[in-house]
């Protein structure tokens, strides 16, 4: 009898030595697992700033590298990247038109671009200009309009007193009826009547 229950008590021993055992063995399998979770957590985590990181450095030197071929557009197109018919000289803008109209007309396309008809108020600027129109006729800012005879350029400026470039003979004021100005042959400079319809050319300042 003795016997039989010391064998009893051993097995249950064993089987609770053993429920033990197993016990230990699943708990360590589920730290081990939550030790994985945590260290994936924890790569995922830092892979994602690490992402995050290298993606604002990218915007970063996306932002620079505009920066730097904006700069760049304006040194090729000093008028503006989005204004290449506007030619630069010496500070200034110039656009030369491409069809023909009146003085007054002419005047008004020009204030519609924020630009006035060109004052020529120097030789650098005569012989760009000169270049530029090739013996063609464009209007510039002179007119004698509202006094005869007294030549004024458009921002007011008495032409009188400045530089100017007439062709020989001119003004003549033919016909008591020639009170605009253009530039011509040679890039000299003839009054003619302000409905002639020619071409012209824009002046204002480069952007800054
Ligand atoms: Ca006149
Ligand atoms: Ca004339």
């Amino acid at each position: 009898m003795d016997k039989e229950r010391l064998q009893d008590e051993l097995r249950i021993f064993r089987d609770r030595n053993f429920l033990r055992q197993k016990l230990r063995s699943s708990l360590t399998v589920y730290v081990l697992l939550a030790l994985s979770y945590l260290l994936i957590v924890i790569l995922f985590v830092v892979s994602l700033s690490r992402v995050s990181m290298l993606s604002s450095q990218l915007n970063e030197m996306r932002k620079e590298l505009k920066r730097n071929n904006s700069s760049n557009d304006f040194k090729l197109f000093p008028c503006g990247p989005e204004a290449r018919e506007w030619e630069y000289f010496s500070g200034k803008c110039y656009y030369f038109s491409l069809h023909a109209t009146s003085w007054q007309r002419a005047k008004e396309l020009c204030e519609e671009e924020h630009s006035f008809l060109a004052i020529i108020n120097s030789h650098a600027k005569q012989n760009f200009i000169m270049y530029r129109t090739r013996n063609q006729r464009f209007w510039i800012g002179l007119s004698d309009r509202n006094a005869e005879g007294e030549w004024k350029w458009i921002d007011g400026s008495d032409s009188t007193t400045g530089f100017t470039y007439w062709k020989e003979g001119e003004p003549n004021n033919s016909d008591q009826n020639e009170d605009c100005a253009h530039v011509w042959t040679y890039g000299e400079w003839n009054d003619v009547h302000c409905t002639y319809e020619c071409y012209y050319i824009c002046e204002k300042p480069a952007p800054p």
